[in-house]
């Protein structure tokens, strides 16, 4: 009896202890779509600048080794959200614009671990998870979505801004939509009566594709998959960063008074690349960095939000990016003849796509005023670990069975630690193993270069062995040197793969 009641006292205690170490502040989670590590000026870049985003780490903590989990967007945001190597997953690669939800509702993830924390979330922007379970009726209600994976607010494109359905999804419902003009997608035949960019190439009055992108044509660009109908639904690309940002701004605005996660998923500065028209020819760099500068403005617009509701103070924000940099990545926008000497991965080695750094290593900033320490820090970070902090962070325990790849690294990112995680997987075509300063690529018989991006891809048969902290840019393979820490990270790497989970 005495000992039941003890054992009760302790645990009563233990929560309440719990109770007041857990903080809820408002977290931000800005992510841009294919911003590099050289892209934003507070990561040193001369050529480029996005005051912004360096407010952002004025206040803040900026990381130079932070790492998205993949080099291409679908399965980056499947980790951030789900605490899963998406690699461990089949059918996490891109994913068309009709796919299916690739997470499984009633998952515990990112944005459902902080619902039941009492937070209100939101999406806005891009999504590329999916959505539905079966073919999706676009004029119906279309779930399950974000909304159904924990998300109580969405207002996003299903896929991306080069992808059909070219149109808004608020909750589960296309906006705009006339009933009488119902939407059809394919992305297998083509639909009859419906001109493609190929075709017609006398539509494609805004931007051409150099590969790829030549199927259906909204707002005279053409696009990847084939779409009929929802004529009054269809956006246009001019406005989107207006209207997208307007939608985070009222979020913000309806949920002041209590806490609240924002994932803003910025399309900027993935193809088609159509700033509105007063950012153009602002970055004296073509369409890219004017996307870029856009991308800076619509982070301005949330930081303003946040300070005209005096909510500055109680609020984590995150900057960071779903993969690294590309130039032609199938339209002529000129990113790459108007490119000048800026450096869209500073000095790292490939760019989206690849397993060398730029593939992967993105900018990552993070601000809470007052209670992070504001600086530089070297601390490796991965974006699957966001999951398992922010459960620290807000008092929640997460079960055996949850966010398996996703550590806590609470005291790294607030900068209480320059001691990161031991080591980070790069994911490609394939996988790196990034240990201290030492970096594994294993072998892959795939191109070295995409010809169509130009882009190295990280590709070798033989492994590849790097010493970032002589050689950042990867020039050096030293595995024939030095064959026993090949052997090493080779076999840490495979006890990750083979473990199922990271977590113990
Ligand atoms: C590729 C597209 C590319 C881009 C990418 C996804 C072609 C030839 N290329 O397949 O333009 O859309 O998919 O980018 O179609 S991501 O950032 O969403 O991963
Ligand atoms: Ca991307």
């Amino acid at each position: 009896m005495i000992k039941h009641f003890i054992i009760t006292c302790v645990l009563t205690l233990v929560s309440v202890i719990t109770c007041f170490a857990a903080q809820k502040p408002n977290i931000v989670l800005i992510y841009a779509d294919d911003l590099g590590y050289g892209d934003v000026s507070a990561y040193g870049s001369k050529t480029i600048n996005t005051p912004n985003m360096d407010r952002i780490a004025k206040n803040g903590l900026r990381f130079t080794s932070a790492y998205a989990t993949s080099a291409t967007c679908t399965p980056s945001r499947y980790s951030l959200l789900t605490g899963e190597y998406a690699w461990r997953q089949k059918g996490t690669g891109i994913l068309p614009g009709n796919a299916s939800l690739i997470i499984q509702p009633g998952r515990n993830t990112l944005p459902a671990m902080l619902q039941k924390a009492g937070y209100k979330t939101a999406v806005v922007d891009k999504w590329h998870l999916g959505l539905g379970d079966k073919e999706i009726d676009w004029n119906g209600d279309i779930k399950p979505g974000p909304n159904e994976i924990g998300f109580d607010y969405s207002f996003i494109m299903a896929a991306t801004t080069d992808r059909v359905p070219c149109v808004f999804v608020e909750n589960h419902r296309v906006v705009g939509l006339d009933p009488k003009d119902p939407i059809t997608v394919s992305y297998g035949k083509p639909i009859p009566g419906v001109p493609t960019g190929k075709a017609n190439p006398e539509l494609l009055t805004k931007q051409r594709p150099s590969h790829g992108h030549d199927m259906s044509v909204v707002n005279g660009i053409s696009r990847i998959g084939y779409m009929k109908g929802g004529k009054s639904a269809l956006w246009v690309d001019e406005d989107m960063a207006d209207i997208f940002t307007g939608k985070a701004v009222k979020f913000i605005e309806g949920n002041k008074d209590q806490p609240f996660f924002l994932y803003y998923a910025l399309h900027d500065p993935h193809v088609p690349r159509v700033p509105h028209p007063r950012f153009t020819g602002k970055s004296g760099m073509g369409l890219r960095g004017d996307s870029i500068i856009q991308a800076d403005w619509c982070t301005g617009q949330i930081l303003d939000t946040l300070e005209r509701l005096k909510l500055t103070k109680n609020t984590i924000v995150i900057l960071s990016s779903d993969n690294g940099p590309v130039l032609d990545d199938g339209y002529h926008d000129q990113a790459v003849e108007l490119l000048g000497n800026h450096k869209p991965a500073g000095p790292l080695r490939g760019g989206k796509y690849s397993k060398f750094e730029a593939g992967t290593r993105v900018p990552f900033i993070v601000s809470w005023p007052g209670k992070i320490q504001t600086g530089v820090s070297d601390a490796m970070v991965s974006q699957i670990d966001l999951l398992a902090s922010l459960a620290a962070l807000t008092g929640q325990s997460l079960a055996e069975a949850d966010a398996p790849d996703s550590l806590n690294m609470l005291p790294a990112l607030l900068g209480e630690s320059q001691q990161g995680r031991e080591y980070i997987i790069e994911h490609g075509n394939g996988l790196a193993y990034r240990q201290g300063n030492w970096k594994y690529i294993e072998p892959s018989k795939g191109p070295k270069i995409n010809k169509n991006t130009n882009t190295e891809m990280g590709n070798d048969e033989g492994p590849q062995l790097y010493d970032l902290s002589k050689d950042l840019g990867e020039k050096q393979n030293l595995a024939t040197s030095h064959p026993d820490k090949v052997k090493e990270l080779q076999a840490a790497l495979e006890k990750v793969r083979q473990a199922g989970r990271s977590r113990q």
